[in-house]
Parts: C-alpha cells; sequence; structure tokens
C-alpha cells in the first residue's frame, strides 16, 4: 500500500482538500484512512504492477491530519486528480468508493474546500442575493412565499387560484412543491400558463413583484425544455430538485444560461446528511451547489418540522453568503476563499407557520427566503389570511413589534397565532 499519512504534509494552494470524520471498522484509523486515501485516489486494496513512482509523485494525496479524540482526517488531494468543471467526477472520486468500504464503521464527508483551479471551472450563481432583491425590489427585508398544497392534486386551475390567493395575501414567492411536475390531473405547461396569469394579475393588484418558481424536475433534456418554456411564458423562477437530480443535471440547467433565478430543493438530502457518522454534511451539499450556481438554496428552517439544529443551519448559511469562509473546527467547516463566486439566498421551510418568524429572522438575519406550505394554507380562514397572517408577522417582527401586541390589531395573525400557538 502506498504511504498516504504524512503529517508534516502542508496542504498546497491547489490541493482540493476533503476534511472526514472516520470511524474505522476493527483497524486502526491510521490503516483506514490509508484505505480511503487510496480508494478515492490513484491506489485499490493491493499493490499493482501497473503503478509506477511518477504516477504517485503526481496524485497521491496526502493524510495531513488525523484527530483521534474527534475522529476528524483532513486529507489534500492534488487538482491534477480532478476534472476541473465536472462536478460528478469529483463526487465519484471522493464521495464515491469510500463509503461503502469494509475498512470503515462509519465515514462522513464533512467540508470539501475547492481551489481557484477548480472554483474557476464552475459558473456559480448568475443572480445571488443582489440580483434576487433586485428582481423582486425588495431592499432589505426578509423574503416570505408559500409552497402550493397539497403538495399533488389540485388541477391546473385550482392550482393557480392558491397561488393568486397567496401573492394577494402579501406573499412575494410561490412555489410548486418538491414532488409535483406533470401529472395526468395537473399538465407542466397548462399549470405553468394558468398560474402566470395569475400572477401578473396578482401584480397589478398589488402595484408588488410577484414570483413564481415551477419545479422544472425530470430527465435533464425535457427539464430543459420546461425551463425554455417558462421562460417563454414571462417567467423569471425555476425550481430543481438537485439531489434527485443530481450535479449533472444541475450543471446542465445552469449552464444552460437561461437568465433564470435557480431554486434548489434539496429532496433525499436526508438519506444521506442526517447521520453524523456517515454520509455527506448538508454544508458540502450546499456550498457544491453554490459553485455550480443555484441562486437560492433549502437550508433547514431550525425551529420547524425537519432535522438540522440552530448552529448547522447557520453555518450553512455563512457557507453560502459570505466571501471568504475561515475554518471552524467546531462546525466542521474548512477555510475557502469564493473570489468572484456570488453568494446564495438561503431558504428557511418545512413546518413554519408566523410566529417562528421573529426567531428565525433573529438567527439567520435579513437575507433568507422564509416559506410556509402547511403554516399559510393550513390558517383558520385559508390561504389568502394565511397569507396575510405571514406578511403581517413579518413586518411585526421588522418593527421588532412583540407578535401578540401586533396581532391584537391585525386579526389574521391572531388567528393563526390561536391555532398554532
Ligand atoms: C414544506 C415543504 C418543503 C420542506 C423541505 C414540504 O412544507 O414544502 O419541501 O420545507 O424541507 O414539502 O415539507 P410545510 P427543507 O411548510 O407544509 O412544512 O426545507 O428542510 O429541505
Ligand atoms: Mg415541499
Amino acid at each position: 500500500m502506498l504511504e498516504y499519512i504524512n503529517r508534516k504534509y502542508k496542504p498546497k494552494p491547489n490541493d482540493l482538500v476533503a476534511e472526514y470524520r472516520v470511524e474505522p471498522n476493527r483497524i486502526s484509523i491510521e490503516k483506514a484512512c490509508e484505505h480511503i486515501a487510496g480508494e478515492s485516489s490513484i491506489g485499490t486494496w493491493t499493490t499493482i504492477a501497473t503503478m509506477n513512482e511518477k504516477i504517485a509523485a503526481k496524485l497521491k494525496p496526502n493524510v495531513y491530519s488525523i484527530d483521534k479524540k474527534t475522529k476528524e482526517v483532513k486529507i489534500a488531494y492534488p487538482a491534477q486528480l480532478f476534472e476541473a468543471g465536472n462536478m460528478p467526477q469529483i463526487y465519484s472520486a471522493i464521495a464515491g468508493n469510500i463509503f461503502g468500504m469494509k475498512a470503515v464503521k462509519g465515514l462522513r464527508l464533512q467540508d470539501i474546500s475547492f481551489p481557484k483551479s477548480i472554483l474557476d471551472k464552475f459558473s456559480g450563481p448568475k443572480f445571488g442575493i443582489k440580483g434576487i432583491r433586485k428582481l423582486l425590489r425588495v431592499k432589505k427585508r426578509p423574503l416570505v412565499g408559500t409552497i402550493v398544497k397539497p403538495k399533488v392534486g389540485l388541477n391546473e386551475k385550482q392550482h393557480a387560484q392558491v397561488a393568486y390567493e397567496s401573492w394577494l395575501g402579501g406573499l412575494d414567492v410561490v412555489k410548486d412543491d418538491e414532488n409535483l411536475t406533470s401529472m395526468s390531473f395537473n399538465n407542466f405547461e397548462k399549470r405553468i400558463k394558468q398560474t402566470l396569469k395569475l400572477r401578473d394579475k396578482a401584480e397589478n393588484e398589488t402595484g408588488e413583484k410577484k414570483i413564481y418558481m415551477p419545479n422544472v424536475t425530470a430527465e435533464t433534456s425535457e427539464m430543459l425544455e420546461r425551463a425554455k418554456f417558462v421562460k417563454k411564458q414571462g417567467g423569471e423562477y425555476i425550481m430543481i430538485d438537485i439531489i434527485t437530480c443530481g450535479w449533472s443535471g444541475l450543471q446542465t440547467l445552469r449552464d444552460a444560461n437561461l437568465g433564470m433565478v435557480i431554486h434548489a430543493h434539496r429532496a433525499m438530502h436526508g438519506a444521506f446528511t442526517e447521520n453524523p457518522k456517515h454520509g455527506i454534511s448538508m454544508l458540502t451539499i450546499a456550498k457544491t451547489s453554490r459553485l455550480i450556481g443555484v441562486d437560492q438554496i433549502h437550508v433547514g428552517a431550525i425551529l420547524g418540522k425537519m432535522k438540522g439544529g440552530e448552529e448547522e443551519v447557520v453555518a450553512i448559511g455563512e457557507e453560502i453568503e459570505e466571501k471568504i469562509i475561515q475554518p471552524d473546527k467546531e462546525d466542521h467547516v474548512l477555510a475557502q476563499k469564493w473570489h468572484n463566486i456570488k453568494p446564495v439566498l438561503a431558504v428557511c421551510s418545512g413546518g413554519l407557520e408566523p410566529s417562528k418568524i421573529p426567531e428565525l429572522v433573529k438567527a439567520m438575519g435579513n437575507d433568507i427566503v422564509m416559506q410556509f406550505g402547511g403554516g399559510c394554507h393550513g390558517h383558520p380562514d385559508g390561504t389568502f389570511s394565511g397569507a396575510k397572517a405571514i406578511r403581517q408577522a413579518l413586518d411585526a417582527a421588522m418593527q421588532k413589534i412583540p407578535l401578540s401586541e401586533y396581532a391584537e390589531y391585525h386579526s389574521e395573525l391572531k388567528k393563526a397565532l390561536k391555532k398554532w400557538k
């Protein structure tokens, strides 16, 4: 086996660094690291006659940090191991076979630090936070939105009507749910046409910019066709389920450069992000999505129904918004310079309702989109009132007025607080 452990090694600026949490399987952590470093680069389970010193000198990674207490391991990979601009290949290397090796009981990819030579080959967000705020004409406050519910089941007309009432009630954004694409009872093209028509009506009636985020998730060439259709119909946003579409689908959609805001839904991430001892961190998924070029991404809602505590969600929020990330041992975050890769807007969603707004804004700041599905359409008086209650709670939070006080003279909010207290 090639010697991969070199605690004296100092990562070169052009190395890609990966941080793993390594749970060895009845072998030493050093032995496990040998297997990980080899299997993710140029090695295999035994020495081979076809290996030579030249290859090793050029492509051998270095395990330069092993913390036996936290089980945290850092590996520096020469950039030549990767095809810059090809995210599937990068993950096939450092997030591929190694997860299934007998040498580890558990293995978690906690963060990746990309070197500039790789960063330069990806587009990054087209709009970023500034571009989104300019498009929506919302300078400072958080954006508020809903997801049409039930997730699926409404026909095109009913879907458009729920969106219309949400916009009229004061929400900025209405999105399709992650499992709504083109159904027998809700055709994609019909839905887009009818919903954008009512978006225009809502804009005229409210004087506010209103956004519809159609879910274009599909086989890649079909997804591209649907995105182009949305654009032709006057849509400015598209939503994609990035995990089920995969890095290749996301890169294709981004590199089509359609000039549309890309909203990244992360459905299925929980299959590998939630176990602290095995899988891939949501931080890694979020920063990879920023690099490929989504404009906004679901990061968790801290107070809602989905897992993801404040520390993790705040750390992800910083990773996708800041220009320079300092290493943080607590949050298992590596240093990262983002150079000219624009910031991404954090989306907080899942089990939220108006009473959660002040605390969520306090934890995450104003550069967020807060989305309420059940927390809007579950209002005792329905969607329009649910949307009003959300906007009222946001206005109160922006003026630092306690919700209970604001609710005294805002009946929709009062009813929402009563239902979900
Ligand atoms: C929220 C939601 C979102 C989740 C995704 C849902 O609806 O539409 O997909 O927020 O989770 O289908 O559950 P509710 P995350 O507001 O009714 O919960 O944002 O953590 O990726
Ligand atoms: Mg959903």
